[in-house]
């Protein structure tokens, strides 16, 4: 028997494959396209995990199918190089980051290329690569240019031990995502990025993709669209007082004082809220306002009680967007000023509460506890009124007392002129009658897009004082939207780009919280070329998501990124553009549900404005987006190098074999759920290609016998549909029942074994092509086109057959109806329950009764 080498049949067929250039992607404009995409990974210090290699697997299964299918297929790869953990390990050894990230990619290249990815490799790309940010740069510029980045001073999340800037992403559970240290809130001049403003598209653009329906729920939460109005109630000083004192009252609790202060007197006289629920404003029995505009409010002269202020400050002290999300008790304290409900009149109390977020909305709420969950825990706290105003049925009995929250619709009660009225219908008219507006608001914030690190694409703006003078004075055309609105910061001419980042010696950020590139002192004295004055560069770097923002159309033009032509001219360049248009948009992309709010989000809100200027031709990047399930340690947790229980994947490659490997991850449980790494599993798989491997010696020309064609067609069938479905792991087991069968045969037809090694190809690319060879073909397996199944061949019924020995019975099994009598019988003695009966022992006869019993009679 021909012993099965995996690492002569591997390494043969990767070096054929790469000389032959068999996987780089052509612009056929005769053939239909397909671009396959996964997350490009972080190029770490630790190498391949075992995570990368499920998810690259499976969409090399994809793309090696669609290649058979007759596409034109792109399977790109390269680094998404910048990042902390680069720079932190730079920190610590002095060696540059461009150093480390070169000795990173080349380790991580040859494990990939180990596992026989059908990647193309001449479309390589590394975010850190000067030739590639350059584009990165670019298109902050033209963001920059439209208006659509702007620097402002923001309280933002700070690591006190990576001293950086973390977007509310970059927190979870109140602690730094990467080090797990402590994050308290610091004001910084950030450089932001204006997502919101594509915050409905990015929405409502939902519907034309297909993603998973969980990763669209996630997104749309994200984004948090409500549709709502707001509406004004003016504030009094204290429900208590007549109208005659409530002056006086007003003057000693400051009030008057801000009212007629220059911050205006709007602020404190009135308040303004914002509700989606304006049908239910006759129930609302307090307001409830955010720390945050409490402290505006204590800011502009409001002199508010002893425990307000602490109340306050407690709060905004440690408040992260983050834990905001999180549920948390609920508590407040009375503002002791009272607001008036603008549609009966009546006195409300106003409270500061922890539960009203100061960035969202107005940062104000009318409470309406008896149809708010959230109002109605807080009002049974502090024990303030509530207000049935809705109700299920229209002749309904309000209730006294209100132990339960109802937030469907019904029929108003208690609400004026508008009582038996259907609250949907309610809630405009009840808008027009307090003279609210509607209004439309987002959770999504803009992106903080600066770091004060090293390790990043430099933001290649300069900030020249005479500039500033000439921008806030003289509203000249020789300044774009985005040097207007930051006057002094004046873009970096496109020619000078790559902006490229200098090198230092030192990777700390300075104390002050500065980027080390800071320090730099000749780097960051310039000119201004606007007007030749003296000018200093911005040092904060870009964040980690900016280069994977547009890497899938880099991979498009991958070839061009390193031309010296300005990218302006580039991009209406009529090769490139149809490069663009023959690849974009993205056909299938899976990654990780992690990145379905960060990176995926930003990607979109950076394709969509890449197509407003007329770069991409889609409004959007990605087709179909779907996602894997992480691989865990054995036991269960996290891999991490920590816990050391991180897999090699090196040492099974070497063992056992890429394409074992491969075999396993995929069938290892279903591709959507995190399953449990076990390296003794790998056994089956293996052991599963040294059978198919075998059994080429036993092919012969013989047609299929019935029962092999029909599990041939239903083989074809499943593993075709599995494969779009992600069902990796049911397509292995149905191609190992496929084995079993034939091995079950005394001859093993050509037909189906050369079936079986094309369904088996994208699996385990290596050995198909190996035994592809030996049947005698001459052209890769990888380039055959992919078997079609019979219909037909599957509509014959099967026939469930008893197998007797002596009259007894001793097995059964299935047959496709139109199985003759001799190879019924020929089947049915090779049933292992029937053979150990019958082994040694002399047949007498066997009977067979049609499509029901086989009678085997020994002596
Ligand atoms: C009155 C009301 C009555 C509300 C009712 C809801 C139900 P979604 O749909 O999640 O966007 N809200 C408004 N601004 C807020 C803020 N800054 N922080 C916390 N909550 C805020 O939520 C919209 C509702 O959330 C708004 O409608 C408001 O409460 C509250 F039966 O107003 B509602
Ligand atoms: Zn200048």
């Amino acid at each position: 028997m021909r012993l099965y080498d995996h690492k002569k049949i591997e390494s043969k067929w990767q070096k054929k494959w790469e000389k032959e250039k068999d996987f780089e992607a052509r612009e056929d404009a005769n053939a239909k396209k397909f671009y396959g995409l996964i997350e490009f990974p972080y190029p770490s210090g630790e190498g391949l995990h075992v995570g990368h290699i499920r998810s690259n697997t499976a969409m090399d299964i994809i793309a090696r199918k669609r290649r058979a299918e007759g596409y034109s297929v792109l399977y790109p790869i390269g680094w998404d190089a910048f990042g902390l953990p680069t720079e932190n390990y730079a920190l610590k050894t002095g060696i540059p980051p461009q150093e480390v990230t070169k000795k990173n990619t080349g380790n991580f290249r040859k494990q990939l290329k180990a596992l026989g990815f059908s990647f193309d490799w001449s479309r390589e790309i590394n975010t850190t690569d000067p030739a590639y940010y350059k584009w990165t740069q670019w298109i902050f510029l033209k963001l920059f240019e439209k208006g659509l980045a702007y620097k402002k001073k923001m309280p933002i999340n700070w690591c006190v031990d990576c001293k950086i800037g973390l977007a509310n992403e970059e927190v979870v559970d109140g602690a730094c995502e990467r080090c797990g240290g402590k994050v308290e809130m610091r004001e910084k001049e950030q450089w932001m990025l204006k997502i919101t403003e594509y915050a409905d598209r990015l929405d409502k653009d939902l519907d034309m993709v297909d993603y998973l329906p969980k990763i669209k729920t996630q997104q749309r939460n994200w984004i948090g669209k409500s549709d709502g109005a707001e509406i004004l109630f003016q504030l009094i000083a204290s429900a208590s007082q007549t109208h005659a004192e409530h002056t006086q009252k007003a003057a000693e609790t400051g009030l008057r004082n801000s009212a007629s202060s220059q911050h205006g007197s709007a602020t404190l006289t009135a308040v303004k809220v914002f509700t989606t629920r304006p049908d239910t404003l006759f129930g609302a029995t307090f307001l409830a306002i955010s720390p945050e505009l409490a402290k505006k409010w204590i800011d502009i002269g409001w002199q508010a009680k002893e425990e307000v202020k602490k109340f306050v400050a407690e709060e905004l002290t440690g408040r992260t967007a983050v834990s905001l999300r999180e549920e948390k008790e609920k508590k407040g304290v009375s503002a002791n000023i009272q607001a008036v409900n603008p549609a009966n009149g009546e006195e409300i109390p106003v409270w500061v509460v922890n539960y009203v977020l100061g960035t969202v909305g107005t940062g104000a709420i009318m409470a309406v506890p008896a149809h708010d969950e959230r109002d109605f825990e807080f009002a049974m706290r502090y024990n303030l009124p509530i207000r049935q105003v809705i109700l299920p049925q229209k002749h309904a009995e309000r209730t006294q007392n209100v132990a339960e929250v109802y937030t469907g619709d019904g029929y108003l009660v208690g609400s004026g002129a508008f009582t038996g009225m259907k609250n949907e219908e309610a809630k405009d008219k009840i808008i027009a009658f307090v003279g609210g507006k509607k209004k439309t608001t987002y959770k999504l914030r803009d992106w903080v897009f600066s770091r004060q690190r090293y390790w990043g694409e430099p933001i290649p703006l300069v900030f020249c004082e005479e500039c500033k003078k000439r921008a806030e004075t003289a509203k000249s055309s020789q300044f774009s939207e985005g040097e207007l609105l930051n006057p002094g910061w004046v873009a970096v001419p496109e020619k000078e780009l790559p902006l490229e980042l200098p090198k230092v010696k030192r990777y700390e950020p300075t104390d002050t919280g500065e980027s080390p590139l800071a320090s730099v002192t000749k780097w960051v004295h310039t000119k201004c070329t606007k007007c030749g004055g003296k000018a200093k560069r911005e040092t904060d770097v870009m964040p980690n998501w900016a280069g994977s923002s547009w890497y899938y159309i880099a991979y498009c033009i991958s070839e061009n990124l390193k031309s010296e032509a300005l990218i302006s001219k580039q991009i209406q360049d009529e090769k490139i553009q149809k490069k663009i248009k023959y690849w974009l948009p993205v056909d299938w992309y899976n990654g990780g549900m992690e990145h379905t709010t960060l990176h995926l989000l930003y990607s979109r809100f950076w394709h969509k404005f890449l197509f407003d200027i007329g770069a991409v031709p889609t409004a959007e990047p990605y087709v179909r987006r779907t996602s894997h399930g992480l691989i865990l340690a054995q036991n269960g947790e996290k891999m991490s190098k920590s816990r050391g229980n991180v897999v090699n994947p090196d040492k099974i490659v070497e063992v056992v074999g890429a394409d074992a490997l491969r075999l396993y991850e995929m069938f290892m449980g279903p591709f959507a759920e995190p399953i449990s790494w076990n390296t003794d599993n790998i056994a089956g798989p293996r052991r599963f290609i040294e059978r198919v491997f075998a059994l080429v010696e036993k092919v012969n020309e013989d047609a299929p016998s019935g029962a092999v064609r029909f599990v041939m067609h239903q083989t074809t069938k499943k593993v075709s549909e599995d494969i779009e479905a992600l069902k990796f792991n049911t397509a292995v087991s149905q191609m190992m029942i496929f084995l079993n069968a034939l091995e079950a045969e005394t001859s093993v037809s050509k037909e189906a074994y050369e079936t079986l090694v094309r369904l088996v190809a994208p699996f385990a690319p290596h050995v198909a092509e190996e035994l592809w060879e030996t049947l005698g073909h001459k052209k890769s397996v990888h380039k055959e086109a992919w078997p079609a199944h019979d219909e037909s061949a599957l509509q014959e019924e099967q026939m469930k057959i008893a197998v007797q020995v002596n009259g007894k019975l001793r097995a059964s099994f299935e047959a496709p109806s139109g199985t003759s009598e001799e190879e019924v019988k020929r089947l049915a003695k090779l049933l292992p329950n029937v053979v150990k009966w019958v082994q040694g022992k002399n047949i007498e006869k066997v009977i067979y009764i049609h499509g029901r019993l086989v009678n085997i009679v020994i002596q």
